[in-house]
């Protein structure tokens, strides 16, 4: 059993994560998570990439983006106003941290969503494409995110835990796990977009 005080910082530590990962994914800092701020994620790896405008590529990476948005509006965005409000955030966020829906709100089994939504963050950090997250690739996810670079380089550090400089499909599968349900603060995923 845990005590109330126990649960309380479980409660507050959870809050203070999923906050962190709201304002990460509000990429203009308006306080609200919109569309606009997806398509500047797609703007910015597509600049990243080298990726010409509308060209194959773009388009595959742009549609890719805009796919995380609308699953996560579908799923988050209780009004329909086409923004995803804090308070609409955290009403969906019980469900998500406890496994019983993805972003979308369908329900899956534990691993194949871990699995599925590995290989979605993968393939947004994976810039050059070699199936392995470099420490250059990383940077390059998170100036995605208008994130500063010294943020990813020490952020990497943290996560990257045998220090072999890449991490591979499983590592960042298990990384988010832990950045969406962990309550232990030891656990790198934790640290996945930054302090918090
Ligand atoms: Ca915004
Ligand atoms: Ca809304
Ligand atoms: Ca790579």
């Amino acid at each position: 059993m845990l005590s109330k005080a126990e649960k309380i910082a479980r409660a507050n530590f959870l809050q203070r994560k999923m906050t962190r990962y709201f304002v990460v994914l509000d990429v203009d800092r308006d306080g609200h998570i919109e569309a606009e701020d997806f398509d500047k994620v797609a703007q910015r790896l597509a600049g990243v990439r080298g990726l010409s405008l509308h060209s194959p590529q773009y388009n595959a990476l742009y549609d890719q983006v805009m796919f995380e948005w609308q699953t996560l509006s579908g799923y988050c965005d209780d009004d329909t106003d086409q923004e995803i409000s804090l308070d609409e955030w955290f009403a969906h966020r019980e469900d998500i941290m406890n496994g019983v829906a993805d972003e979308t709100g369908i329900v899956l089994d534990e691993n194949r969503l871990k699995a599925e939504r590995g290989q979605r963050l993968m393939a947004l950090m994976d810039n050059d494409g070699d199936g392995v997250i470099s420490e250059a690739d990383f940077i390059g996810y998170f100036s995605g995110f208008h994130l500063p670079e010294d943020l990813a380089r020490r952020t990497f550090q943290r996560i990257d835990t045998d220090q072999q400089g890449q991490l591979d499909l499983n590592t960042v599968s298990d990384l988010y796990h832990q950045f969406i349900h962990s309550i232990t603060p030891e656990e790198p995923g934790n640290w996945l977009f930054g302090p918090f």
